[in-house]
């Protein structure tokens, strides 16, 4: 994997809004988003946004979503570049399913922790002490992790993916929270779990959610499978950022929903259900669950993207190969 233009990812100096809101979208916003389109149009770009980024940054994208549709999105679209405001591996994956693209992630220092917890070395460690291992990863993971691996999986799958392993003996890598949910539901299998996690979801404990629930007697809470297991037992519904927008539908007399995931998500939610009620999970000391890498790509950073041509992310061809099979892997399995 490389990024041209860049420092090293994760550059925790350019933390930009660790706990703070998002900026309000203003007139001033507007002008600017016309000119990020129209320079999209120029360029023959298409501009993706994670459901995580902040709202302003979603709404001038052409296509928002999880990491995988916006790839695949990117297939479809008569585009010569592709945008993607999300962090450095869904930008790698964009780039690994449509190698003939140019693909520009707008910050260089929007990593992940959790893909960074696991490195091609730590996973040919891994594997020689699993032998006969099935290798399941989770597209929170470089291009190099996902080349090691047999087939990966996102949270809208992972249950499906693990399921139609010919073999018993799984290593899951690297979310131990989403490992340990696909074992409770997999019980026929034997599902070997990395020790990684994602820290905004990690930090939130099920004490914070009852606490919240208090407040908000009723309410249905919609739990992301990163979360920790207390807030997996207690939530109505768990399942990835996409599913959480139509989960709603489920709850026609139901006012109020508590979210437990990375923030960005309460911007779809709320344009689906104007007419309900979105609250977020509390994390640690107040915090609300926002990833800071999530909230580094701001519309400067957008425009300049597309105006400089950076920052762009290549995946050497080998490495693309082999992390492309794991994916097609996982596209070919069917959903349960
Ligand atoms: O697959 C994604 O985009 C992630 C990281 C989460 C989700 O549930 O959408």
């Amino acid at each position: 994997m490389k990024l041209n233009n860049a420092t090293p990812i994760n550059d925790h100096s350019a933390q930009r809004s660790l706990c703070l809101e998002p900026p309000e979208d203003t007139a001033a916003q507007a002008g600017l988003m016309e000119e990020i389109r129209d320079l999209a149009r120029v360029r023959r770009a298409v501009i993706l946004a994670h459901n995580y980024q902040t709202g302003p940054v979603q709404d001038v994208a052409h296509h928002v979503g999880d990491s995988l549709a916006l790839a695949l999105e990117a297939q479809k679209a008569d585009a010569d570049q592709i945008v993607f405001a999300g962090v450095h591996f869904m930008a790698e994956a964009a780039k690994v399913l449509n190698p003939g693209k140019r693909v520009f992630l707008p910050h260089r220092g929007a990593g992940c922790s959790l893909a960074d917890s696991i490195s091609a070395e730590s996973l040919e460690d891994w594997k020689t002490r699993y032998p006969g291992h099935t290798v399941v990863t989770y597209i929170n993971s470089s291009a190099e992790v996902k080349a090691l691996s047999d087939i990966c999986c996102t949270s809208a799958n992972a249950i499906s993916v693990v399921r139609s392993l010919p073999g018993t003996k799984v290593l899951f890598t690297p979310d131990k929270n989403l490992g340990r949910w696909v074992q409770k539901h997999v019980p026929e299998k034997e599902v070997v779990v990395y020790d990684g996690a994602c820290p905004s979801h990690d930090v939130l404990r099920g004490v914070n959610v009852k606490k919240t629930l208090l407040s908000y007697p009723g309410a249905v809470v919609i739990a992301h499978p990163e979360c920790r297991e207390d807030i997996l037992e207690m939530a109505d519904e768990i399942c990835s950022t996409a599913a959480m927008v139509h989960k709603v539908a489920l709850y026609p007399q139901t006012k109020t929903f508590l979210v437990a995931t990375e923030s960005g998500i309460l911007h779809q939610m709320k344009k689906a259900w104007p007419d309900r009620e979105f609250i977020m999970a509390d994390g640690c000391i107040g915090c609300r669950l926002h990833c800071p890498y999530m909230k580094m790509i701001t519309l400067e950073d957008v425009r300049r993207s597309l105006l400089e041509e950076v920052f762009e992310v290549e995946v050497d061809p080998q490495t693309a190969q082999g992390a492309r099979l794991a994916l097609e892997r996982m596209m070919a399995v069917p959903r349960d």
